[in-house]
């Protein structure tokens, strides 16, 4: 882990995938630099990062030539991993947040609570096999994954849309606005929680 507050580093290897992270929180101006060799899975974190406000650079070297069902997951994970260490004791952001996000057509909700209770229901109602080289199955799959080691209780559902696109995009485009509200820094010295503690080891 990085020494620099908010900051964080996950260095994930594994025979699968080679991933090397680095997330910034409260970092509106990026800059971005997002390689997971798959295009529009880059696309989908790109804007996650932008109206998140973060700085991130992802390089993942994957097994693609089995399918993308690997990177797909682990970029996840590593993301969820950098996003806990980066945020530190948690003391005093607001912890929940919520947002609807429209893309034309399209409209998403996120709602989010930093809890150290990992629990993401994720309904997008996806109709294609895949967008560019990503399968849609894999979508909720990242999301899923991102949340369980974020330690992150996330509602994200599509609520209207017809164009697969513009669901996915516009469900990222709520999630990154639902986290930037929960990670808002309140002035308050202390943990927003009756049990003193929101570390997702203790849960
Ligand atoms: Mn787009």
């Amino acid at each position: 882990m990085s020494a620099t507050k908010y900051e964080a580093t996950v260095v994930r290897n594994t025979a699968e995938t080679q991933i090397e992270l680095t997330l910034g929180l409260y970092r509106p101006d990026g800059p971005y630099a997002i390689e997971t060799g798959i295009g529009f899975l880059d696309h989908m974190i790109h804007a996650l990062a932008k109206h998140a406000h973060w700085h991130l650079a992802i390089k993942c070297n994957g097994d693609l030539h089995v399918d993308d069902h690997h990177t797909v997951e682990d970029v996840g994970l590593a993301l969820g991993n950098a996003f806990k260490q980066a945020l530190g004791d948690r003391k005093g952001i607001k912890r929940f947040g919520s947002a609807y996000a429209p893309l034309d057509e399209s409209l998403s909700r996120a709602v989010v609570d930093i809890s150290g209770r990992p629990h993401p229901v994720v309904n997008l109602h996806l109709v294609r096999e895949h967008l560019g080289k990503l399968s849609c199955e894999m979508i909720p799959h990242f999301i899923r994954s991102f949340a369980m080691n974020a330690g992150l209780t996330l509602h994200v559902d599509v609520l209207r849309g017809e164009n697969d696109h513009h669901r996915a995009e516009s469900a990222f485009k709520a999630l990154a606005l639902a986290l930037r509200e929960a990670t808002t820094q309140t002035g308050l010295d202390q943990v927003p929680s009756t049990k003193d503690t929101l570390n997702a080891d203790e849960v």
